[in-house]
């Protein structure tokens, strides 16, 4: 017999936000947009902020809309970036407005607290990469300020928004993973961790797992079922890998490199290449590192002004391959400003030709992300031991052919490119499984995708790996 259900999937990007509604029977998934909002920093005076509210009237607009055109939605379950949070006072009222992760109020601040704990313990204990925004870090910047002194309760963003439809708060396990609170092993807050950084324990709640009831939406009745709440943890779900022997790249504003694992890695030379075990839904590890990712194209057209992001990657496709490269997780980077500028200064750092175009600029940017992606998916290969076969792309960057053939061409390994909604998919497959819709683990998860979404096939040029070897000596010299 086969049953059907149609879920919302409310999925925040730090660019865009989309409330998605999907139909879900053991056949398949149908997805269709409810509504699309745009997402992003606001300055107020010295710090960088997300506007929360107004992220909550667009999803509560989004599920409108999407129970008046479907009044038969079963459920609805809630993602996005990880590591933010808001502070809730003992009356449930926030604290201040979330501080966006690219902030500098952390800068130094990473340093300063593994050199108290040891970068050792701290990853036997959390199993996480080092990023200046991890949570623990955040919390630490923000130790003496009146907020944190009054707050009860920390919720991450999907958290918040979840509190604000129902009124229930709770902890979802995929996103609590990468605060660098939790105990890699357990999957339970770390009391040790949390008291040896000087944070109050309070703040830390009631964990919850993907599929667990999460409340109801206040006067629309719609119930909310946790998701991999981490915007990561729902990609990977919806990785239409067909044996385990795949690499993933959730590709978008970041790209998260890596495999999928039953137990974490937790060994020195793991640590040493900053690697991450993140959880992931049905208890499995996000073996995996971030890669700075499209944020340095998006941050460059942005510099630039209007430009098509189409044309200026047929441009790019144009120019001269692996001329100009840069490391792109430099940590340079990763706060916002003049993109462009902070690439021209690698060039003239490294020695190498300014890109005089912006598709000259593109091409370096491209180029240079398909080599961190080569460089990534090897190391969680050799790191963790799992032969990797095929390279998954999944996300908006699916969409970007260039950068999937030189993807290709860089790993030496095919791509298999979508779907390009795969957090949203993710999202709404947990739901479906959690309303009995569909059934079994990740793999059968996985297969019903296979059926319905339509993926793209790159091969990786043949006699390429010498260029790009050559192309990674240049970035790595030392490696
Ligand atoms: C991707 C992502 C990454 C996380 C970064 C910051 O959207 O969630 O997994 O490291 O955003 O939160």
């Amino acid at each position: 017999m086969t049953r059907r259900a149609t879920v919302a999937a409310v999925d925040l990007g730090a660019a865009s936000g989309r409330v998605m509604v999907a139909g879900v029977s053991p056949d398949g998934v149908a997805l269709a947009e409810a509504h699309r909002f745009g997402n992003g920093p606001v300055r107020l005076l010295d710090t960088l902020h997300w506007d929360a509210l107004r992220l909550y009237a667009e999803v509560l607009a989004g599920l409108r809309a999407a129970v008046a055109e479907h009044p038969d939605l079963a459920s609805v379950g809630i993602d996005s970036w990880a590591v933010d949070y808001g502070l809730l006072d003992r009356d449930g009222a926030l604290l201040g407005n979330p501080v966006h992760y690219r902030d500098g109020r952390t800068d130094g601040v990473m340093d300063a607290v593994v050199a108290k704990l040891g970068a050792e313990w701290l990853y036997a204990t959390t199993g996480l990469q080092l990023l200046p925004f991890n949570t623990l870090f955040q919390l630490a910047a923000a130790a003496d300020t009146p907020a944190v002194a009054a707050a009860e309760r920390m919720l991450l963003i999907p958290d918040l928004l979840s509190y604000w439809l129902t009124g229930v708060a709770g902890t979802e396990v995929t996103n609590a993973s990468t605060t660098q609170l939790l105990d890699v092993r357990t999957r339970e807050w770390s009391a040790e961790l949390v008291a040896r950084a000087g944070l109050p324990a309070r703040l830390l709640g009631e964990l919850r797992r993907p599929g667990d009831p999460a409340g109801v939406v206040r006067d629309m009745g719609l119930p909310v079922t946790a998701v991999g709440s981490h915007d990561t943890a729902s990609a990977v779900v919806a990785v239409p890998a067909e044996s385990e022997r795949f690499a993933y790249i959730s590709c978008g504003t970041w790209s998260l490199v890596g495999v999928e694992l039953p137990e974490p890695v937790l060994s020195a030379a793991s640590r040493e290449a900053n690697f991450t075990n993140e959880a992931g839904v049905d208890g499995t590890v996000r073996y995996l590192r971030n890669v700075m990712g499209l944020w340095v194209l998006q941050e460059s057209m942005r510099a630039w002004g209007a430009l098509d992001v189409a044309k200026l990657l047929a441009g790019a496709a144009r120019e001269p391959a692996l001329g100009t490269l840069v490391d792109v997780d430099d940590p340079a980077f990763l706060p916002p400003g003049d993109m462009p500028g902070r690439i021209a200064a690698a060039c003239v750092a490294s020695g190498q030709p300014v890109p005089v175009s912006p598709a000259a600029f593109t091409r370096c940017i491209v180029d240079s992300l398909a080599l961190a992606h080569r460089r990534a998916v090897r190391q969680a290969s050799a790191l963790s031991g799992r032969d990797v076969d095929a390279v998954h792309i999944v996300g908006g960057g699916a969409r970007n052919a260039l950068l999937c053939q030189l993807t290709a061409d860089a790993c030496g390994l095919p791509v298999v490119a979508g779907p390009v909604e795969a957090t949203a998919l993710g999202n709404a497959l947990v739901q479906a499984r959690a309303l009995g819709v569909v059934h079994g683990g990740l793999a059968d998860l996985r297969a019903l995708l296979r059926r319905t979404q339509e993926l793209r096939f790159y091969k990786p040029e043949a006699g390429a790996e010498a260029a790009w070897q050559a192309a990674e000596a240049r970035v790595h010299p030392s490696r």
